[in-house]
């Protein structure tokens, strides 16, 4: 089943219930906020103070971030403007009884024209099942190309942050955004500390071993992976986030960052894909 639902001020999402799972979805960024499989806890974080008001990017869940990633492009918000705007609901496929593929579309408007001057159609499919799976396909409707940088910003619930390894990145290049400089380690990864790396080549699976479960993630048509959880210090700064939030996440986030942008043609699309399942 599923069904358009409102919060009290109007806000608008989806919520999708079959055999497998059930999901809430926003129509405010085509941005999922809840996956929860059987008897387990919401596989996606989503802070307390979360807000789910027009314009305000809900903290957790999995943001969009598209037509950019980060905050290079002064013309744009942090992390573009996909994640703050009104996505039509397309269709809603309830394809057996343990599926359900919600598509919503997000095309060029004045305001976006003003700050990103494209042509596009932007499609994201998120499919509900055993396994959660998004697509988002970026179509260039100019007559020339254009650049973009994106992720699937991803908040994952964990039972603490001193229990989680994160295995596959061993041996990747990373840019750290924190030191401003590139580095790679032979071990897992551990956070102990404020962590904010862009991954590189990395299109293998990355596991995310925590104490009762390991979250596995595979892409496609994805060159990065970010690694971020803001710890002590920047968590006690972050908007819309409890000071000690920073026990409960980490963000994985498959994406095409920084130095690999994605160049699309005229008339062309290009797809970043992500399987998640545990
Ligand atoms: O993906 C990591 C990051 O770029 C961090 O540097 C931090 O800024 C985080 O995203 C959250 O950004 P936001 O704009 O959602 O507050």
């Amino acid at each position: 089943m599923y069904k358009l639902e409102k919060f009290e001020n109007g806000f608008e999402y989806i919520t999708v219930k079959n055999e497998a799972a059930s999901a809430k979805i926003a129509l405010q960024g085509g941005h999922i906020f809840e996956y929860i499989k059987e008897e387990s806890k919401n596989l996606l974080w989503l802070s307390e103070q979360s807000a789910f008001e027009e314009g305000v990017a809900i903290r957790g869940g999995i943001p969009l971030c598209w037509p950019r990633f980060g905050s290079l492009d002064e013309s744009l918000p942090q992390h573009g403007f996909a994640r703050t705007e009104l996505f039509r609901l397309l269709e809603v496929k309830e394809i057996n009884a343990t599926t359900t593929e919600v598509l919503l579309g997000l095309s060029d408007t004045p305001f976006t024209r003003q700050i990103w001057n494209h042509r596009f159609h932007l499609q994201l499919s998120i499919r509900v099942s055993q396994t959660l799976q998004l697509s988002l396909s970026t179509e260039n409707l100019e007559d020339e190309a254009f650049m973009i940088t994106e992720a699937f910003h991803t908040y994952f619930t964990i039972s603490a942050i001193k229990n989680i390894v994160i295995k596959g990145l061993e041996e990747k290049p990373y840019y750290d955004s924190l030191l401003d400089c590139r580095s790679k380690e032979s071990q897992s990864l551990i956070i102990d500390r404020e962590v904010d790396r862009v991954y590189q080549e990395t299109d293998d699976t990355i596991l995310l071993v925590d104490k009762e479960k390991t979250i596995t993630l595979q892409t496609e048509g994805s060159s990065s992976s970010v690694v971020w959880n803001p710890w002590i210090d920047k968590c006690s700064k972050m908007s819309y986030m409890n000071k000690n939030a920073y026990k409960d996440f980490v963000c994985i986030e498959s994406a095409n960052a920084f130095d690999d942008f994605v160049i699309i043609k005229s008339k062309k699309k290009h797809t970043l894909s992500l399987v998640v399942s545990f």
